[in-house]
C-alpha cells in the first residue's frame, strides 16, 4: 500500500502533494512502482496534528481519488470522517482505512473493505504519556471486538492494524512488532505501517554521527527493515512511502504478491 498524503503538514511528505495534479502524478508513480493500493489521506494524524474541517478534507481528497480510480487503480481512503469515506467511495475508493476504528458501520453501508486501526487517544495528545498493562493483549482485544462487529454488520473485507506510533512508546511499538503472530493468529489480514515513523529514527540514531534521532528523510533502511520483518511475520500488507524499495525487499523474502517472477 503506497501512501499518498494530500496534506500540507504530514510528518514526512507534508506539502509535497498538496496540489491535486502533483498528488495524482505521485499516486500513479506509486502504482507503477508496484503498490497494489494507493492510500489517499487528507488529514495528517501525526502526533500533535490539528484536526482538519470536513469541507477542507473533502476538497483535498475527492479529485485525487476520482482521478486514480478512473485509471483503474485500487484506492483506499484514509479518514476518520463518515462523510469523507462516503464521498471517496462515491468517487471510486474501494477501501476505508480508518485510524479511529470507528467507521465499521459506514463501510458496511458502502459495501467496501475496511481497515480497523488501533489508536490510544487523539493525534493531538496521543504521544504525551501512552500507557498499557499489556499492549499486545489490549490492542488484540480492541481490534478483534471492532472487527467482529464490522463483520456482523456486513463489511465484506475486514483488516486489522495495531497502529504503530498511535499512542505508543518505542517499547510499545517494538513489543507489537515482536508479537505480530498474536494479530496474525486472529485470521484477519494484518496491515502494518512503520514507514518513516519516529521510533525508527530513535532506534538507528543519525547516520552522520550527530546526536539525536535520524531525520525523517533518512529512515528508508529502518522502514524497509520493519516492513520486511512484518511481512515475514505474516502481515498481509505494509503501508509505505518508499514503494520501490519495499517491493524489492518483499520479492526477496518471497511469499508475497509483488509481481516479481522467478527466473
Ligand atoms: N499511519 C499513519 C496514517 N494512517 N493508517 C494505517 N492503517 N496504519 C498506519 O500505521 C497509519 C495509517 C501516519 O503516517 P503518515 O502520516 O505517513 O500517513
Amino acid at each position: 500500500m503506497g501512501i499518498l498524503n494530500v496534506t500540507p503538514d504530514s510528518f514526512s511528505d507534508g506539502g509535497r502533494f498538496a496540489d491535486p495534479a502533483a498528488a495524482i502524478a505521485h499516486g500513479r508513480a506509486l502504482a507503477a512502482e508496484g503498490a497494489h493500493w494507493i492510500d489517499v489521506g487528507g488529514e495528517s494524524t501525526r502526533p500533535g496534528a490539528a484536526p482538519v474541517p470536513e469541507d477542507e478534507e473533502l476538497r483535498r481528497v475527492v479529485p485525487v481519488v476520482e482521478a486514480l480510480a478512473a485509471d483503474g487503480l485500487a484506492v483506499s481512503i484514509d479518514t476518520r470522517k463518515p462523510a469523507v469515506a462516503r464521498a471517496a467511495v462515491a468517487a471510486g475508493a474501494r477501501m476505508v482505512n480508518d485510524v479511529s476504528a470507528s467507521l465499521g458501520d459506514v463501510a458496511a453501508e458502502l459495501g467496501v473493505a475496511w481497515v480497523a486501526m488501533h489508536a490510544q487517544g487523539e493525534p493531538a495528545t496521543m504521544q504525551i504519556d501512552p500507557r498499557y498493562d499489556d499492549v499486545v493483549a489490549e490492542v488484540h482485544d480492541h481490534l478483534v471486538a471492532r472487527a467482529e462487529a464490522a463483520r456482523a454488520a456486513g463489511v465484506p473485507e475486514v483488516w486489522i492494524d495495531p497502529g504503530i506510533g498511535f499512542g505508543k512508546t518505542m517499547a510499545h511499538n517494538l513489543e507489537l512488532l515482536a508479537h505480530l503472530d498474536v494479530l496474525v493468529g486472529t485470521g484477519y489480514p494484518v496491515l502494518i505501517g512503520t514507514s518513516r515513523k519516529a521510533f525508527l529514527g530513535h532506534l538507528t540514531g543519525r547516520s552522520d554521527g550527530a546526536d539525536g534521532p535520524t531525520p525523517v528523510d533518512d529512515r528508508l533502511e529502518g522502514s524497509v527493515a520493519t516492513a520486511a520483518w512484518a511481512l515475514a511475520a505474516g502481515a498481509a500488507m505494509v503501508r509505505v512511502h518508499d514503494v520501490r524499495a519495499t517491493v524489492q525487499a518483499a520479492a526477496v523474502i518471497g511469499g508475497h504478491d509483488t509481481g516479481a517472477r522467478a527466473a
